[in-house]
């Protein structure tokens, strides 16, 4: 089948043919119908997150079971899924809490770039290629842990809601499960990528009054706008937490971090209200420091991360969908570039120019 390949830092991904095993023991093999292109694909691809390369990179995907491995209950054949970033063992400390979301399984696939037996299941000749995230969906099919699917309807397109499995869970979540922003509060936003732009609908759903995005591109301020944006700021014009207060009075209740930087992450809780939170969604480089002002504290100002909208994906995903098929979640207004696996590498090219906001990789 094929494949985008990393095969070092920096390299471009290359396209070619690999093996993929049958699947063992809880794992599910799947036809990618689509893949969706994340900044997080790019932050391994750059080596600001790390994995054993060569890798197969892609975790925001749509696609059809093709086969159960043993022991797997729930799927069959022909059945709607959607990739998710968490494995679900079920069983660590944390899936027990009910925070699937910090699955300690996921430490495993992440980090080592495997399934979750710490082998894999794509080979090329005698070399073992990695999977991100125990998805690798930049490739025709993928076996995966039954634990990172969720099944869904058949009604809506996997072109379109294949989105949901990473940008649309991590934003939406981050404004509906770790912040739970409430109604007629004000909110801003910073960053208006798939991720920015899924909190930015996060934010109207949950009722805000007051939704800034501020993003440096035009473009992507006007589709925040058509998305559920009330106001719109270019941080190249000007102090940004002063532009907020002059729209907001005292500051924002909720100010989302969705580009990755702690400059950005300290510039949100430097916008708050006294008693407002700040997400940080946006991942940084791990070892980067975020610096607050004290003074914060004092008038009760706080800082949250918010690791893949904090979501529990059997009750969310389908919640995802279901606000997508009533018209609340704008799905397809997001994607504005449809490709091929084999211009995967343009996508980036688009992302890192700021041109457009979702890419996503249509399989034949
Ligand atoms: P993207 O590259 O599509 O969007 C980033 C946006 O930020 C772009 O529109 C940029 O124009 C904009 N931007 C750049 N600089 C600034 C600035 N100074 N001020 C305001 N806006 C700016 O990325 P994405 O939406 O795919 O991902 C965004 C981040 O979210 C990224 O760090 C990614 O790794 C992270 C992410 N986190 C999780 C999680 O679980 N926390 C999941 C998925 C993605
Ligand atoms: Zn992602």
């Amino acid at each position: 089948m094929k494949a985008a390949v990393l095969e070092a830092i920096d390299a471009p991904l290359r396209v070619e043919e690999l093996e993929l095993d049958e699947p063992k023991s809880g794992e599910v093999r799947i036809r990618i119908v689509a893949c969706g292109v994340c900044h997080s694909d790019y932050s391994y691809m750059k080596g600001i997150l790390r994995m054993p390369l060569p890798a197969v990179p892609g975790h925001e995907a749509g696609g059809v079971v093709e086969a159960v491995g043993p022991g797997v209950q729930g799927f069959a054949p022909g059945d709607h899924v959607i990739g998710v970033l968490t494995p679900n063992c079920g069983v660590c400390d944390m899936c027990r809490e009910n925070k699937p979301f910090l699955c300690i399984k996921m430490m495993a696939t992440m980090g080592n770039g495997t399934m979750l037996d710490g082998t894999t299941r794509l080979h090329r000749g005698g070399t073992h290629v990695h999977h991100l995230c125990g998805i690798a969906a930049f490739a025709e099919h993928a076996v995966v842990p039954a634990g990172s699917l969720v099944k869904i309807e058949k009604d809506v397109p996997l072109e379109t809601v294949c989105l949901i499995g990473c940008g649309v869970t991590t934003g939406v979540g981050a404004v509906l499960n770790t912040a739970q922003v409430k109604p007629d509060t004000t909110v801003a936003v910073l960053g208006c990528g798939g991720v920015g732009l899924s909190i930015v609908q996060g934010a109207r759903i949950a009722g805000a009054r007051t939704i800034i995005a501020v993003d440096p591109v035009a473009a992507k301020r006007e589709l925040a706008q058509t998305l559920g944006a009330t106001h719109a700021i270019d941080p190249a014009a000007g102090d940004v937490a002063k532009a907020v207060k002059k729209i907001t009075g005292l500051g924002v209740h909720y100010a989302f971090e969705a580009i990755g930087r702690v400059d950005t992450i300290a510039l949100c809780y430097a916008m708050l209200r006294p008693t407002g939170l700040a997400v940080a969604v946006g991942v940084a480089p791990p070892a980067d420091e975020v610096r607050l002002r004290a003074g914060g504290l004092l008038q009760q100002k706080a800082l949250i991360g918010s690791a893949y909208g904090s979501a529990v994906p059997s009750r969310d995903i389908p919640l995802y969908v279901d606000l997508y098929r009533r018209g609340e979640l704008k799905l397809d207004q997001m994607i504005t570039h449809r490709i091929a696996l084999d211009q995967v590498n343009d996508a980036f090219e688009t992302m890192v120019h700021g041109q457009g906001a979702r890419s996503v990789i249509v399989f034949g």
